[in-house]
């Protein structure tokens, strides 16, 4: 059976999960990540030098990062619904999932790790700040996306690139800050997370 390790409060762990629920894979989880148990331990290292989860084992196969970890998976196991078969829209998920991994997921730093998920340490207010800023211009971005497509990312179709983004909103209205209304952020919020596949990945104990 495949064995992702990592922790359910990690974004990029949760990533993985959904991508192998919504393709009907089975999988083990095996904590590791902080506090837990820390991935700078060498047995960790020896798997991803970067001492970061998730990390994937298929047999003998090992593999570390998130992005890589939820192709591997659709190309192995799926591609179920989660790839446009339409070059072009399949191009626009790529652009989005993308984009989550980048850009999104830099301008939340640091206001998610001191406002969504309320880790100890010491915050500058003006960064945090400037954070929400940031992040709130990227919602805004997305916001406008989905009022093209009504639906998700790509288009109409729920794809793997929903997969991040959907967490991704997750996180937003999990956060404690002032937040303008993105009716349409709030609306694919709930298409995503009634989906069957996310319904426990939503329910996790942090966004
Ligand atoms: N690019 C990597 C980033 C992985 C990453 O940032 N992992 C974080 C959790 S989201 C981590 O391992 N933090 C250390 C820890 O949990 O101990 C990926 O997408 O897999």
């Amino acid at each position: 059976m495949l064995k992702v390790l990592g922790r359910v409060t990690s974004i990029n762990v949760r990533k993985v999960l959904w991508t192998a629920d919504e393709l009907g894979v089975p999988y083990q989880v095996e904590v590791w990540g902080k506090p837990h148990r820390d991935p700078d331990a060498p047995e960790f290292r020896a798997l991803n030098p970067n001492a970061q989860v998730p990390v994937l084992r298929d047999g003998d196969f090992v593999l570390w990062d998130s992005s890589a970890i939820v192709r591997y998976l659709i190309d192995k196991y799926g591609p179920g619904e989660l790839v446009p078969r339409d070059v072009e829209t399949r191009a626009r998920a790529e652009q989005w999932f993308a984009w989550q991994a980048t850009d999104l997921n830099t301008a939340w730093n640091p206001a998610v790790p001191a406002l969504v998920r309320k880790l100890p340490g010491d915050y500058d207010p003006d960064e945090v700040a400037a954070s929400v800023r940031r992040w709130t211009e990227k919602m805004c971005i997305f916001e406008a996306r989905l009022a093209e497509t009504q639906a998700h990312a790509a288009g109409q179709a729920f794809s793997f690139a929903d997969i991040s983004l959907g967490l991704s909103v997750h996180r937003w209205f999990g956060g404690d800050f002032a937040r303008p209304e993105l009716p349409q952020i709030a609306a694919y919020y709930e298409r995503v997370k009634s989906r069957p596949a996310a319904v426990v990945h939503f329910a996790a104990s942090t966004p």
